[in-house]
């Protein structure tokens, strides 16, 4: 902001001083010429006095002697004098002796003076001879003109006003200065600085003590100001930590330090947000401590708080990776699992968070000397975005629901919020987890499918299938507990079950004198890009004394082109060994024809589900026609899956495919069924 001049403070001050000078200039002038008139009065009374005194003798001379000449010449000398206007020497009885007079003079200020001065003043003095008793002869009178006098005092009247005025004019001018480089300057060198500080920060910037006035009353307000702006500083740090706690506290919960329920929201929304972008799932976990009132009641609420922050500890585990982790209050906490493909992931956070709630929790530091261990459970409700909600609030409302409905029914436990995907997943980990036992159990075994073969309509081969028989579930297919061996790897060691299983029962029959016969066996992708395959087949072939090529080994095309390189190695170990392979399921997945050409592969398997649509859809034939085809081309042998009818087998042989399997010509079935319908001519 700036100040205009004339609104300035000096301005202000030299109007003040200015006035103020010329008003005492002008009046002690004004007394000054009062003064002057004064003396200039008594100047006119003292001059016709000292005149009457010098003339006295010589007009007493003439008057005594009568002598007119001697008169008229006085007279003259008196005239001489600027100021006398009439002289007259002579006996107030008689005529004068002499007398002379001249006008007044015309000054152009006369008026004003003769008030003062008045405009004429008569002087007489009486003429006495000078012995002792001296005779009376008359009188010597004279009239002066006071403008002579009136001039000069108007004159010094005019050098007085104007000098005082002057004065005045100057000593104002002088003052302003000086009161401007004192205070104007430096105040306006202040405002400035003060105009640099940051109302935010406002001891970034202090005023700077100004030379000269380090002492002086600038220089203390100075001081005072940066003292104010400190502690105004230190007053809006404060207030900012407070509000800044204050804001912490709005978010956390006290107890645990996790975020409460109003942050979780937010953080919530965030990572839908994220996941809506990314198009991958999420899983809300709304995790409910079992009997925690009770707890509460048995042993104390500190131990209970205590027993609150270890449940938070153990959860910061699980969800440190990624995701949030907050307290909704009470025994009750949320955990959120973003990048969930499948509920199967959610479901094993969720028992891998109950099973680490079971590990005891030891209390030592509240009792002293017995600790006391303490075992929670918890029962957990899931949600998942996008199947059962697309809002925060949707989904931590049904994960609670969940959990508080879990509760009331087995406990310790998770449930999804769908009941569909929550029986689904139970299964999946069920078998998931009964699998390894089905084994040793014996709940599991081979069936064991005929291949025909069209030039010798003989069975040339079985592919061996893998059966699982549940006490409680009934059999369970293949598709199902296959994928989930897969993701635990426990297909490596029910893989190695398998094959020696195929190689046993092979030896068996060969022992029986079946000739001529092969067993086809599943290898998944697992398997196939395994590094102790190579071992494992040369084993059993050694142990069971087979020839390699009455192994052939199925593996799919994806499992293939999953990671090329693994699976090159490995097929070409096989090659070597001279155990046949085989492409199974052609067709429904991506090949490479590139790749086929240069993998050791013998031998592709048409999809069944080309061959069982075969006349009903044109491309279905057309595509069978191609993979027989490039089979040829490749020179690898062709078998067609899902044979049913024998119009499919005409029609096939007829596009030269080389072997058969399917329902016409038997379903999988045990070792001892397949030995009595196929190797009974044996
Ligand atoms: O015969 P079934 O419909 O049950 O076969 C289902 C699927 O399971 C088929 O794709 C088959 O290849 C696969 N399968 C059967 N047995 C085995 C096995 O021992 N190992 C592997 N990896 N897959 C098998
Ligand atoms: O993928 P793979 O070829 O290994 O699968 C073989 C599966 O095909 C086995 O589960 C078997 O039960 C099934 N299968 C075998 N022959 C037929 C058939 O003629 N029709 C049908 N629908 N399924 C068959
Ligand atoms: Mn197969």
């Amino acid at each position: 902001m700036n100040i205009e001049r004339k609104d300035s403070l000096s301005f202000k001050l030299l109007r003040w001083v200015l006035g103020a000078a010329l008003l005492v200039g002008v009046i002690l002038s004004f007394m000054q010429i009062i003064y002057d008139a004064y003396v200039t009065d008594q100047q006119i009374d003292t001059d016709g006095q000292r005149i009457l005194a010098m003339f006295k003798d010589p007009s007493t001379q003439a008057l005594y002697s009568l002598d007119e000449d001697m008169g008229r010449q006085v007279i003259e000398g008196l005239l001489q004098h600027e100021a006398v206007r009439s002289a007259s020497i002579g006996h107030p009885m008689e005529a004068s002796l002499a007398q002379g007079a001249r006008a007044l003079q015309d000054h152009m200020y006369r008026r004003l003076t003769d008030l003062v001065l008045s405009q004429e003043r008569a002087f007489t003095v009486a003429l006495v001879s000078n012995k002792s008793g001296g005779e009376y002869y008359g009188d010597l009178q004279v009239v002066l003109d006071t403008a002579p006098y009136g001039h000069r005092l108007l004159t010094n009247a005019g050098v007085i006003l104007i000098s005082g005025v002057l004065r005045a004019l100057i000593l104002g001018l002088v003052l302003y200065l000086i009161y401007h480089a004192l205070l104007t300057r430096p105040l306006a060198k202040i405002i400035r600085h003060l105009g640099r500080i940051n109302p935010e920060r406002p001891t970034d910037h202090k005023l700077p003590l100004l030379y000269g006035h380090e002492k002086n009353e600038l220089g203390v307000w100075t001081l005072k100001v940066n003292q104010l702006l400190a502690s105004i500083a230190r007053n809006t740090h404060l207030r900012r930590e407070a509000e800044d706690s204050l804001l912490l506290m709005s978010q956390i919960d006290f107890l645990t330090g996790l975020p409460n329920r109003q942050e979780l929201q937010l953080q919530l929304d965030k990572v839908l947000d994220e996941a809506r972008n990314g198009q991958h799932g999420v899983a809300v976990l709304c995790l409910g401590l079992d009997d925690f009132k009770n707890i509460n009641e048995q042993y104390s609420y500190q131990i209970g708080d205590w027993l609150l922050q270890s449940v938070a500890q153990r959860l910061r585990a699980h969800s440190q990776l990624t995701g949030c982790l907050a307290r909704l209050g009470s025994d009750q906490f949320v955990i959120v699992k973003p990048g969930v493909q499948e509920p199967d992931q959610a479901a094993a956070l969720a028992q891998s968070i109950l099973d680490s709630l079971k590990e005891p929790l030891v209390v030592t530091q509240l009792y002293g000397s017995d600790a006391l261990s303490v075992s929670l459970n918890a029962t957990i409700g899931i949600t998942l975005y996008p199947d059962d909600g697309d809002s925060a609030e949707l989904l931590l409302q049904q994960a609670e629901q969940t959990m508080q409905l879990a509760k009331k029914g087995a406990r310790n436990s998770y449930q999804f919020f769908v009941a569909s995907i929550d029986s689904q997943i139970r299964l999946r980990r069920r078998i998931k987890k009964e699998l390894l036992e089905a084994l040793s159990k014996q709940q599991l075994y081979l069936a064991y499918q005929p291949q025909m073969d069209y030039s010798s309509h003989k069975i040339v081969g079985v592919e061996v299938l893998l059966r699982w028989q549940h006490p409680e579930l009934g059999m369970i297919s293949p598709d199902v507990f296959i994928p989930l061996a897969e993701q635990s790897n426990d297909i490596i060691v029910l893989g190695e079950w398998v094959l020696e299983h195929a190689c046993q029962q092979l030896r068996n029959w060969i022992d029986e004198g079946i000739t001529g016969v092969r067993v086809a066996v599943n290898l998944s992708a697992t398997q196939l890009h395994h590094v102790d395959l190579l071992r494992q087949v040369r084993e059993k072939l050694s142990l069971y004394n087979l020839p390699p090529d009455s192994l052939e080994l199925e593996v799919t095309e994806t499992g293939l082109m999953e990671d090329i390189q693994a699976a090159a190695s490995n097929l070409h170990g096989l090659r070597e060994m001279g155990v046949r392979l085989a492409i199974d399921d052609f067709g429904t997945g991506y090949s490479s024809l590139s790749y086929l050409k240069t993998l050791p592969l013998d031998k592709i398997k048409i999809d069944k589900s080309f061959v069982q649509d075969i006349f009903d859809c044109e491309d279905n034939a057309t595509i069978v026609k191609t993979i027989i085809q490039l089979s040829k081309n490749l020179g690898m042998r062709v078998i067609a899956e899902g044979v049913e009818t024998p119009e499919q087998e005409e029609f096939l042989i007829a596009l030269g495919c080389n072997e058969g399997q399917g329902y016409w010509y038997g379903k999988p079935a045990t070792a001892t069924e397949v030995r009595a319908r196929f190797f009974k001519q044996n």
